[in-house]
């Protein structure tokens, strides 16, 4: 282990760190204040090479968003798009069970089967998405991981349908699917209601294998009040991936950092992580997998007059939640949001994931919005990312497990 001398005001907080005690709030709080960058970083190095060694992980993965129609307004948000009322709506073509759906751009009505130029307000059909999930599969991807904003006319049975659809047309893909936000949605959709419990197990027998860890934003009333104020809060979000743990079925989370919260509110996010991650591992059935910090991006949001964070903020960010989280294995940079070269120095600074090939991402995209949703990283790209910041890059699956590859063929390794 590495025991360099630290800046003094960081001293105790380093021996805690060293002795493997739990750190608290002040600490956290602390380590934001500090200008102290590389005790901050040395610190989660040391923790990330104690759990991780030089491993740091990867995976083949593709991103599909099913439709960018969305009932909120998030104001850091520049993925949705409002669902066409009154003559337009009345166009839409009904949705679920493999209809090719339709976009709407200015009230021309057609179908969107384009995978790479499609309206800028769309739909997938579920035949479509499974087509995408099969040449993911067949490209040697081991997972899909699928969000869309809260679509207003989408029946359950659409996400019902897209599960089934996708475990039947490549049955080794793990499928990760819907945050937090959607499944409470789909649990008010469905006529009769239905329970968050009742919403998951349904999915879950439809294929679902994890949550992804998106819609957390940060958990304080304040930032929920002035940035995404008809979003369900820390207590929705908490309920959902309650639910899914106490049901088997594992998921990650996120913090969504530099827009409008204090650094103070961050240590608060993770604090609320680190505690659900207690009962979650005392009770024994799933957890969380992984924590993404997200880096806000602010192009094409209402936000887009604030800078987002500095390279610097980042690192510091990644590595206090490395320093924070002492119960989640696993820290990720989430490339495309950190940019590639930063997640690649995030690698000693407490990270241990860079998420995957990802292919197709319209969530985020840079320049305003109008960015190429084409963001791809070639495994060759990724493992020389890991590879030239002194790492061993390992391929896993969606639940850390190591893969064995070859070519397109894949199986478990441990
Ligand atoms: O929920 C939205 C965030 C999330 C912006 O679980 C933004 O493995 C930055 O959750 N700038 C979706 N972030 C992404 C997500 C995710 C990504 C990668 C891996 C995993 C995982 C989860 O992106 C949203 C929201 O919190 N987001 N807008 C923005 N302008």
């Amino acid at each position: 282990m590495i025991t360099t001398k630290t800046q003094p005001g960081l001293d105790d907080i380093a021996a805690r760190v060293r002795a493997g005690e739990r750190l608290s709030y002040e600490d956290g709080v602390r380590l934001f204040e500090s200008p102290d960058i590389f005790t901050i970083g040395r610190l989660a190095d040391e923790v990330r090479r104690r759990l991780h060694g030089r491993a740091t992980y990867y995976n083949i993965n593709r991103h599909i968003n099913y439709s960018n129609y969305c009932v909120l307004r998030c104001k850091f948000c520049s993925f949705y798009r409002p669902y066409p009322t009154g003559k337009d709506a009345a166009q839409q073509v009904s949705g679920g069970n493999g209809d090719k759906l339709a976009a709407t751009t200015g009230g021309d009505l057609h179908l969107s089967l384009l995978h790479d130029a499609p309206a800028d307000e769309y739909e997938y059909s579920v035949e479509d998405i499974a087509e995408q999930a099969k040449a993911a599969a067949d490209y040697g991807a081991t997972e899909v991981h699928i969000v869309g904003g809260l679509h207003p006319k989408l029946p359950f049975d659409y996400y019902l349908d897209m599960c089934r659809a996708i475990r039947e047309a490549a049955p080794a893909l793990h499928i990760k699917a819907f945050t937090a936000i959607e499944i409470i949605h789909f649990g008010r959709i469905s006529k009769p209601r239905l329970s968050i419990a009742e919403v998951l197990t349904q999915l879950r027998d439809a294929g679902l294998g994890s949550l992804p860890g998106g819609g957390a934003e940060i958990f304080d009333d304040r930032v929920h009040d002035e940035a995404f104020r008809n979003k369900v809060g820390e207590q929705g979000w908490f309920d959902v991936h309650r639910n899914a743990h106490d049901l088997g079925i594992p998921s990650n989370a996120t913090m969504l950092y530099g827009h409008i919260e204090r650094p103070a509110e961050r240590v608060t996010h993770m604090m609320k992580i680190r505690e659900h991650q207690d009962e979650s591992l005392s009770r024994g059935k799933a957890a969380f997998n992984c924590f993404i910090p997200l880096s806000f991006i602010p192009d094409g949001s209402e936000f887009d007059d604030r800078p987002g964070p500095t390279g610097l903020d980042d690192l510091k960010t990644l590595a206090i939640s490395r320093l924070m989280l002492d119960n989640i294995s696993h820290i990720k940079a989430f490339w495309i949001m950190q940019s590639a070269k930063l997640a690649q120095m995030s690698l000693s600074w407490g990270v241990d994931d860079i998420d995957g090939t990802v292919v197709q991402y319209d969530i985020t995209k840079r320049e305003g919005g109008s960015g190429n949703r084409h963001q791809e990283l070639t495994v060759d790209a990724l493992k020389r990312l890991i590879h030239e910041a002194g790492f061993d890059p390992i391929e896993r699956e969606t639940l850390y497990r190591r893969v064995r590859r070859d070519g397109a063929a894949w199986s478990i390794a441990d």
